[in-house]
């Protein structure tokens, strides 16, 4: 079950380019002619947004975390007027100072509590503090229920990190940056007894004021401070988890920009290479293990200055389907904060430079992404102060497909289903992973659609899936095949082709979608709607399955 985690595809990425190109692991391209993406405003009127978080208290509040030191949230278009925190009195704003992030207690909607990170007047030094909602009022935070829980001395201004998530571990993660200056003139990222330049994890529910988790690589004191979880980082400005794995964006010198991943389960002591490594490159300054020494985490994407110059890291797309297209759950999202562009790295089996895609410029500097209450992404625009959606919720009722493969068992699956999606990315089913290939349904009954049987095939390792639109057919199944278990019998909606030549009753808005049998005793179907992959499938003795004479099995909204 352990065989193919999150980590180890996130290595994956990196290693199958490191392989091809030694020293620039993954890097982007600078696009000929950028286009702007396509955005919605959601609120405007902030002061320098940094931070966008919901509560997951069901409010349906948008939280955004203003630099000078307030906390505003978002309801039905606006901000608020009033302030839901405002503790400018307690913070040293400007450049890369501020009040800079903001996370919200697993049980905040019975609790009450949150966690901010800000620098400090008048040092500058970093504060994790703890606050609560009033009593009664829960649009209004109680400035004075403040009670600092970690303060780290900063020996210049910048390089404060400053973003702080519960982890799926219900353990509060803080990044902080190297200490600032440039080239981490203090050794500090890759120093044991230094809190900056480190993912740090505490316990905030196990002791006063937080406990140290058991599972900390110097949670014993012995050779090393026990906040710390993972090292090496340089500035860590946005980081996010999905499921768990944990996403980091972390700001290079001079030369690289990186995203790093790592399974937070199994990532305690991870060391990031700052500042021995600024992404895959050596940088010549000594002062951790040498370069090229095993053991240090390799980002799994990077680019040089000259496509960006600051990596502001994102969230992963869970909504339910978007207007532009690479955004199918499980995409990860980010950007760069001083061009403005905005990435989205499609996680698959078999990673490969094209699952990397610039999805277009929004014209200013990308602070942070966020996600609404229905998983769709969010970005902050620093200096206009607002907050945008990208793209659009796609047409209702139409979701993405997602195909899985297990290179063990050489099967293939698909599902529609959200949860299901999510599941399979946290790797937990041991094998499963994307293939990148996708095509739509319609989650519901829409006019001339037919609902998709899924069957089930226990007894072939891995188990196998069959799936039709036909409904003869899923009663045809039932009856001669009792070892299949149908799921459901509408596992999505799509449309029947021309029983004759296997035409799309619209082709100019259908695409059609082949199925493929293997054609051997551990039986397994493929469905896809591109004719390479098709062809491919028969080349390797596969036989096509559906109507007309490619096999078309049904129709999918494009
Ligand atoms: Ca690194």
């Amino acid at each position: 079950m352990t065989g193919r985690s999150p980590r180890a595809a996130a290595a994956a990425i990196a290693l199958s380019v490191l392989a091809a190109a030694p020293s620039d692991a993954f890097l982007i391209a600078p696009p000929g002619s950028p286009g702007p993406l396509p955005m919605t405003v959601v609120a405007q009127g902030l002061d320098r947004p940094g931070d966008l978080v919901q509560a997951g208290d069901g409010s349906g509040r948008l939280f955004v975390v203003e630099q000078p030191g307030r906390i505003r949230f978002v309801r039905g278009g606006a901000p608020s007027a009033q302030p839901f925190l405002d503790i400018q009195a307690l913070v040293l704003s400007g450049d890369e100072r501020g009040l800079l992030g903001l996370a919200f207690h697993p049980a905040f909607a019975a609790n009450g509590r949150f966690y901010v990170n800000y620098t400090r007047q008048p040092d500058g030094a970093t504060v994790v503090a703890r606050y609560r909602v009033t009593d009664g009022a829960p649009d209004l935070a109680d400035p004075a229920s403040g009670e600092v829980l970690l303060t780290i001395a900063q020996p210049y201004p910048n390089h404060n990190g400053g973003t702080l998530r519960f982890g799926p571990d219900g353990l509060l993660y803080i990044g902080t940056g190297d200490g600032g200056s440039g080239n981490d003139p203090g050794d500090r990222a890759q120093d044991p007894q230094s809190l900056l330049g480190k993912m740090l994890r505490i316990d905030v529910d196990g002791g006063a004021p937080y406990a140290i988790p058991p599972g900390n690589p110097h949670a014993s004191g012995q050779g090393g401070r026990p906040e710390i979880w993972a090292s090496g980082l340089r500035n860590p400005w946005k980081f996010s988890f999905d499921g768990p794995t944990l996403l980091i964006g972390d700001v290079g010198q001079d030369q690289r920009e990186e995203i790093d991943a790592i399974d937070a389960t199994t990532g305690a002591g991870a060391n990031f290479g700052w500042r021995v490594l600024e992404g895959t490159r050596c940088t010549g300054l000594t002062g951790g293990a040498p370069c090229g020494t095993p053991g240090f985490v390799a980002p799994i994407v990077e680019y040089d200055h000259a496509t960006g110059c600051s990596v502001t890291g994102g969230e992963v797309y869970r909504g339910a389907g978007n207007t532009v297209a690479a955004l199918v759950p499980g995409t990860y999202v980010f950007g760069d904060f001083c061009t403005g562009a905005v990435y989205a790295l499609a996680r698959t089996a078999e990673p490969a430079p094209a699952d990397l895609v610039e999805l277009g410029r929004t014209g200013f500097n990308v602070s942070a992404f966020g996600r609404d209450a229905t998983g769709e992404i969010l970005v902050a625009d620093f200096g206009g102060g607002r907050v945008l959606r990208i793209g659009a919720p796609a047409p209702a009722g139409v979701v993405p497909v997602v195909e899985f493969r297990n290179a063990a068992i050489d099967h293939y699956f698909i599902t529609a289903d959200a949860a299901e999606i999510a599941v399979l990315d946290t790797g937990v089913i041991a094998g499963w992973r994307r293939t990148g290939a996708a095509f739509s349904a319609r989650s519901n009954a829409a006019a001339g659609t037919s609902p998709v049987c899924r069957y089930f095939l226990a007894p072939v390792p891995g188990g196998s899936h069959f799936h039709s639109a036909d409904p003869a057919e899923c009663d045809r199944v039932r009856a001669a095949f009792p070892a299949f278990v149908l799921e459901t019998p509408s596992a999505m909606h799509v449309w029947l082709p021309d029983t004759l030549t296997g035409a799309c009753p619209s082709p100019a808005t259908q695409d059609p979608v082949y199925r493929v049998w293997n054609r051997r005793a551990d039986t397994n179907h493929r469905y896809t709607r591109d004719p390479a992959i098709r062809e491919a499938m028969r080349a390797a003795g596969g036989v096509p399955e559906g109507y007309g004479p490619d096999g078309v099995a049904w129709c999918a909204p494009r």
